[in-house]
């Protein structure tokens, strides 16, 4: 057997590392022959529930499943140890009657310490995935602590947005959601982001001749996909868990396998110029790998309206950006 890809995953007793953990242990991304350690963390308080997953763990006798290391927030060195992948999750909710700007510091206290401890004592080229929100400008935190780590290893998840909006397209043109491809998000993970539906193609043709109803594109597409974390709080009485999860799954598929033919997928990276977007911030963008170093997709252009809708989700990024500057390492 090959040696154990060491994973750590903070928030892990929470809802969405309850639909994650057990998939990541399952072989599921790295396949039945690579074992894979666990590295769990949650609040102190949480421990006790931890405590139960990993039981839950052990129960589901994974062969891939090498060992499993839990660790409190007290101990973040501990709970990053050697990790070759990190999976943020674990963050503050926003109550009721919070600012953004509240919530971006409250969890800003928490990405740095994160980023402190990712940069001590995770492994040499560790990948970083944030999905906490405000998941960009979290990441944007946590990497400017960790001058160690390459700033090209730090993805904020918008994968999520990229799954829903392939998915609304597959349902209006009537087709499998394994037909429409090439669709990036650009921007924040927020309601500003921006679904590029001139640039994806449903089996090959581009969106705007597969689907004639361009109202329906620039109206109630965007603010379905822009507004759908929404619409399953008030379904479900609780944000997205099992899509957020398996988004994230996704988001680790899509950095460590070369990205098909005709493919892209989106992560916010850390922009250094790229579309004139200014650089620094952790934005959204079209995205391909070869599994072990990723490039901007180049050369797509932009009608005015495309422009605008990706103006305002940078300016809400930049403006997060200034939130947080004095909480920046
Ligand atoms: P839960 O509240 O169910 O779980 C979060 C867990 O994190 C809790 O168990 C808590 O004890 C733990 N935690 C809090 N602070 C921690 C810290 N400093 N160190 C370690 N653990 C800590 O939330 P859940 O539904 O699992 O969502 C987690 C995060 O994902 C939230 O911030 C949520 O907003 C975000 N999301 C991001 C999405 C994305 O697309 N990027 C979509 C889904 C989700 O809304």
């Amino acid at each position: 057997m090959s040696k154990p890809v060491r994973i750590a995953v903070t928030g892990a007793a929470g809802q969405i590392g309850y639909a994650l953990l057990f998939r990541l242990a399952s072989g599921e991304v790295f396949g039945p022959d690579q074992p894979v350690h666990l590295n769990l963390i949650e609040l102190p308080h949480a421990m006790d529930a931890l405590g139960g997953v990993v039981m839950e763990l052990d129960d589901c006798a994974f062969p891939t499943l090498e060992g499993v290391t839990t660790a409190d927030s007290d101990h973040l060195e501990d709970g990053f140890r050697d990790a070759d992948y990190v999976m943020c999750v674990g963050s503050v909710p926003r109550k009721q009657g919070m600012e953004r700007a509240d919530l971006l510091k409250v969890n800003g206290g928490i990405f740095g310490p994160t980023g402190r401890a990712i940069d001590a004592a995770a492994a040499e080229n560790v990948k970083v995935i944030v999905v906490g929100n405000p998941c960009n400008t979290n990441c944007l935190i946590a990497m400017s602590h960790a001058p160690r780590v390459p700033r090209e290893n730090w993805f904020a998840m918008t994968r999520l947005d990229q799954n829903r909006a392939k998915s609304q397209l597959a349902q209006k043109a009537g087709v499998g959601v394994g037909d429409v491809n090439s669709l990036a998000i650009w921007g924040n993970h927020s309601p500003t982001m921006y679904p590029d539906f001139d640039h994806a193609r449903i089996k090959g043709t581009p969106v705007p001749q597969a689907i004639s109803d361009h109202d329906w594109l620039k109206g109630e597409f965007l603010t379905t996909v822009q507004q759908r974390g929404a619409a399953i709080i008030k379904a479900r009485g609780a944000s997205s868990a099992a899509s957020a999860a398996n988004a994230a799954l996704d988001t680790l598929k899509d950095i460590t396998r070369p990205t098909p033919e005709g493919e892209v997928f989106s992560a916010a990276i850390c922009s250094t110029g790229q579309y004139g977007i200014e650089e620094g911030i952790m934005c959204s963008m079209p995205l391909r790998t070869d599994g072990t170093t990723w490039q901007v997709v180049e050369g797509w252009e932009h009608d005015e309206f495309a422009q605008a809708k990706i103006q305002a989700s940078v300016d809400e990024l930049k403006s997060e950006r200034d939130t947080v500057r004095d909480l920046l390492g």
